[in-house]
């Protein structure tokens, strides 16, 4: 059995990006292995957030979580910031973090380019790599399941990990990075080189896993194309297609070459109706189950619990890590 460890930021609603990425990925992983899922409150507000609105996330992400297929009686979820183990962890790693490594983020770079320079970004922008390493590291994991845009953080959570063992301790596992081979990087609808995300000011840009079917409809209708009409795999030359091809591959389960020979001869309009119902289709049982969860006790229970079993593992790897660190002290005796 493997320990699984992944986390998703409250930074807006999912989209089916995050879903095709990572979290369709993390409901099958709970059969054999030990995981935990986490939502990351703590790096969400490395950007500026309304208050109001990350509190509504935050439940948010753990009732979709949840209706998507994580089984609270076979995976941890919980909440980033009801275990302080991360935080604390994260001050001692970015003791060993040069901020050279860290500014060669392409996320520190992209979220620091979008805001009107360096005096309006946070210095936690520059420091979630270490947070995001002690997120990992805490729990002993194996395996991190993430979407194609995570891989440079997961080779720092390695090299974090590496350098702490062999200038103090050797009391890390070093995590492989597991991801998906369809579904890495769903793009954006509107500018089909940059990919989907859910804190895109432009909302015809991404599809909300809450989205009604007729605005996903709406959506992928007015998804940018080209003007070949040509239904046909060519990420180079035919982004826009490419893209609504992976995403109607992953959601319908049919390969992408098998769909480019069911609508050959056949336009944009069919291809983009047929590629809205196989979403509608994925999305609206999630959607159900949601809407029982989202103001139901048992989601609080569940995340309770998750905080509890979290704490317990991370305070003993925080303990281990002090003690290498020379952190605190030895109690005298007698
Ligand atoms: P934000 O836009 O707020 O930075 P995000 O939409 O990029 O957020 P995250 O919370 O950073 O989402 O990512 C959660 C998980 O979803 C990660 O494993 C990430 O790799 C994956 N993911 C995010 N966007 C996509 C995408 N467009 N395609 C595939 N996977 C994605
Ligand atoms: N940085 C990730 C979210 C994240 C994460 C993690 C993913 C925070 N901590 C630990 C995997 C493991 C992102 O932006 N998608």
């Amino acid at each position: 059995m493997q320990t699984i460890f992944s986390g998703i930021q409250p930074s807006g609603t999912l989209t089916i990006g995050n879903y095709l990425g990572a979290i369709q990925h993390f409901v099958g992983l709970q059969e054999e292995n030990n995981c935990y899922f986490c939502i990351v409150d703590e790096h969400a507000i490395t950007v500026p957030q309304d208050r109001l609105k990350l509190r509504h996330n935050i439940r948010s992400l753990a009732a979709l979580y949840l209706a998507s297929g994580i089984n609270s009686e076979k995976s941890t979820l919980f909440i980033q910031s009801e275990v302080p183990a991360h935080t604390q962890l994260s001050w001692m790693l970015q003791s060993i973090s040069y901020i050279g490594e860290l500014e060669r983020m392409t996320q520190f770079k992209d979220k620091s380019a979008k805001s009107a320079g360096k005096e309006a970004v946070s210095s936690a922008l520059l420091t979630y790599p270490p947070l995001m390493a002690s997120d990992i590291l805490l729990y002993k994991t194996d395996i991190v399941p993430v979407g194609e845009d995570q891989k440079q953080h997961l080779e720092l959570t390695r090299n974090l990990a590496e350098r702490f063992n062999n200038k103090f301790n050797d009391i890390f596992t070093i995590p492989e990075v597991s991801i998906p081979e369809v579904g890495a990087r769903i793009m954006s609808l509107q500018n089909p080189t940059k990919k989907m995300s859910k804190s895109d000011e432009n909302e015809k840009a991404y599809i909300s896993m809450l989205d009604e079917p007729k605005k996903i409809e709406k959506k992928i209708k007015s998804a940018v194309t080209d003007s070949d009409g040509i239904v046909k795999y060519d990420k180079e030359n035919k982004a826009g297609v490419s893209n609504l091809l992976t995403i109607h591959a992953s959601c319908s389960g049919e390969s992408v070459e098998d769909l480019e020979a069911k609508f050959e001869g056949k336009g944009y309009g069919e291809f983009k109706q047929a590629t809205a119902d196989a979403v509608v289709n994925v999305l609206k049982p999630i959607q159900d189950r949601y809407n029982e969860l989202i103001d139901s006790e048992i989601l609080d229970d569940i995340l309770d619990k998750g905080a509890d079993n979290a704490s317990f593992e991370a305070n003993k790897m925080l303990k281990k890590a002090k003690k290498a660190m020379g952190l605190g002290r030895v109690k005298k005796k007698g």
